[in-house]
């Protein structure tokens, strides 16, 4: 092998900043072939597809875009490329999105057919509140009809073909977004029909216009908001709604004297039946020489289940084959989406059992227990059977967990954050927040969210805006593997208060601690985990909350989004929504569209203006902070100057203009 190739092929550790996850990486130099690896082995990459100039779209292609051929095969400008490549990745990841929402559609109906016996209404006050939200009566109904009529909105939101609004967006957005939709012709159909229709819009030789594809794209990030909402609220009805729980993030969570099960992906159907049958099975495992059976998440799946039942959170989405290198690790049980196939081959070399459960979702050469939702407990007592003859193969002398481990304070769905809100302002809530906004307390609110991406240093971009951000007195709340990144290094607990916290978002936590003393087990995190991706329509609402409070449409209030380490499509779709729903929307990893000036002016200036929202690319993390805080800033200085407008010259509305 020749030097040169030596040197591009050398392992990467450096490549993280998680202490847990490079003690790993630095004991194993390469021998097992992880992400972080084939990273580096795969420099340098395209510039073609990095930029969004590749299309492959007919059997002509692959036509790049250069100086010599500026045009496709077929005439296709630039332009055309890069906006179909884009809004194809916006419809993969509302894709990914409606099949897990469908999921939970199809199984809830099971189980009111009563074919599906293991799964029941966990939380009916949340069934009458999702009910009450897409805007059907509730007076005197029975439970199972009530789902049964949330259920058949539920389809027709996935399914119609008329022009009727969505039910999950009607009843989610403010009346000046639903506006804007129509407006501009962007209301969805339904979830499938969107989808659908990217497809066909973007097959060769149909629509080469860039801003009719661009637009088209945002009418199905719509469709994958409603589809979030969906998987949520169904998830809360089936499972609970979240609530403030305590846990433990990170490799030391591993426990070498349990049988260990790493749950990643992401629908809770799978893995609430796997918690619930761990807890049950600890016989079984006791007959092995174990103490029980522990079960931790990872990537999304941990996320639910860390909200819900307070499952420990092993580690996120870049660092999900490391766990296997522990030795220690009995079963990773996966469904669907961010499961990197690598894990399989890193398994080959312990003694872990990869096991896929889903008809759609299977690995070459790991086990496969197919899960039904008809037979879902037994289902999971396979799996963990599997998991314990797992643990009697395990080799001693290959075990070796990092010791770190940091509390982690999660759950915090809108409910639970109205609930802390009202303890100190019982008539009105969500006024805490704001009057702190308004007060200068807090400078605004950050959604934290999205994947990891190898293009950064893992965690590291993430932690950057985090600590920038509490200095900056902003509220933060998290999702996804942004959640997961602050839950492991320790910035999701209350100690982070005191080490992150500037004079105002420290006083305003410590305001809700106070008032909520008797309730809590736990004093507040500095960040506020709001769930899995699919959870970002919490977020969402937290926002529709604070527009409402205020009077005004989402392009004014001071609610930015960030994801620091965007990865998957699911991201692309989500950061859509977020810029149509009016959000100033950060993504740290510059995405594949700057290879038309055009599209790439449609993401970054013409969004604004037309919904108000608009994409940040900014990849240095410190500038970062500062590009989200002017952006806040910006908001809430012309909220004052439109309110001092508004009072003197006592008219009724506040400006409409943004
Ligand atoms: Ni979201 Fe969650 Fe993580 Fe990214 Fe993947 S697990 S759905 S897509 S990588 S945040
Ligand atoms: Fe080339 Fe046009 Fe075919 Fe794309 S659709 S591969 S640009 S000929």
């Amino acid at each position: 092998m020749s030097e040169k190739r030596k040197k591009r092929d050398k392992p990467d550790n450096k490549r993280t900043i998680d202490p847990a996850a490079l003690e790993i990486l630095e004991r194993n130099d390469g021998k097992v072939e992880t992400a972080y690896d084939r990273y580096v082995k795969m420099q340098p990459q395209c510039n073609f597809g990095r930029t969004g100039i590749c299309c492959r779209i007919c059997l002509q292609g692959p036509c790049r875009i250069t100086r010599r051929a500026s045009k496709g095969v077929c005439g296709a400008h630039g332009y055309t490329i890069v906006a179909r490549n884009l809004i194809r990745a916006i419809n993969g990841g509302a894709g990914a999105h409606a099949d897990h929402g469908r999921h939970l559609i199809y199984t809830l109906t099971e189980m009111i057919q009563g074919k599906a016996p293991d799964y029941k209404i966990e939380d009916p006050d949340k069934l009458r509140r999702v009910a009450q939200l897409i805007g059907l009566s509730v007076e005197g109904k029975e439970e199972r009809d009530l789902l049964e009529e949330v259920l058949n909105a539920a389809v027709s939101d996935f399914t119609k073909l008329n022009d009727e609004p969505l039910h999950w967006l009607e009843g989610t957005v403010t009346p000046g977004r639903m506006e804007k939709f129509a407006d501009c012709n962007i209301h969805p159909r339904s979830v499938h029909t969107a989808i659908s229709e990217t497809m066909g819009q973007t097959h060769m030789g149909v629509d080469s216009d860039p801003v009719n594809l661009v637009f088209q794209g945002l009418k199905t990030s719509l469709a994958d908001f409603a589809a979030e909402h969906i998987a949520t609220d169904l998830s809360d009805i089936l499972f609970g709604t979240p609530r403030p729980v305590t846990s433990e993030a990170n490799f030391g969570v591993i426990d070498p004297e349990m049988v260990n099960i790493a749950l990643h992906g992401h629908n809770p159907l799978l893995s609430e039946m796997i918690v619930r049958a761990a807890r049950e099975m600890r016989p079984e495992a006791e007959a092995v020489g174990a103490r029980g059976v522990k079960c931790m998440g990872i990537c999304c799946t941990g996320n639910e289940v860390l909200m819900r039942q307070g499952i420990p959170l092993l580690t996120n989405f870049l660092s999900q084959e490391l766990p296997i290198m522990t030795g220690a690790i009995d079963a990773m049980v996966v469904d669907v989406q961010c499961i990197m196939p690598g894990v399989r081959a890193v398994a080959e070399c312990y003694h872990t059992r990869i096991i896929t459960t889903m008809s759609h979702s299977k690995i070459p050469g790991a086990h496969h227990v197919e899960f039904t939702e008809d037979r879902a407990m037994e289902k999971a007592r396979e799996i963990i059977h599997l998991a314990i003859e797992g643990y009697k193969e395990r080799l001693p002398d290959r075990i070796d967990i990092p010791k770190l481990k940091h509390t982690v304070t999660a759950g915090f769905s809108v409910e639970a954050m109205l609930d802390l809100f009202a303890a100190v302002n019982p008539d009105n809530p969500i006024k805490v927040l704001t009057d702190a906004i308004d007060s200068g307390q807090l400078r605004g609110v950050v959604l934290l969210c999205g994947c990891n991406n190898l293009r950064v240093m893992h965690d590291h971009s993430c932690t950057t805006v985090i600590k920038g951000l509490a200095e900056n007195n902003v509220l933060m709340v998290a999702t996804g593997c942004m959640a997961g990144t602050a839950a492991k290094l320790g910035l999701m607990n209350a100690g982070a208060v005191e080490e992150y916290a500037g004079d105002g978002l420290k006083s305003f936590i410590h305001m809700l601690n106070e008032a909520n003393a008797d309730k809590l087990n736990n004093r507040l995190p500095l960040i506020f985990h709001m769930g899995s991706c699919v959870d970002n329509s919490r977020a969402y609402d937290l926002n529709t909350l604070m527009a409402n409070q205020w009077g005004v449409d989402t392009p004014k209030v001071p609610y930015a989004a960030s994801a620091p380490e965007a990865m998957s499509e699911k991201a692309v779709a989500i950061g859509s929504w977020c810029v149509t729903l009016g959000m100033p929307t950060h993504v740290g990893v510059t995405p594949e569209i700057t290879g038309s000036a055009l599209v790439d002016g449609i993401a970054l200036q013409i969004a604004h203006d037309v919904y108000g929202g608009y994409f940040i690319w900014e990849e240095d993390p410190e500038k970062s902070v500062e590009v989200l805080l002017a952006a806040l800033d910006e908001r809430t200085w012309k909220m004052r100057v439109h309110r001092q407008a508004q009072e003197k010259y006592e008219t009724e509305t506040i400006s409409a203009g943004w």
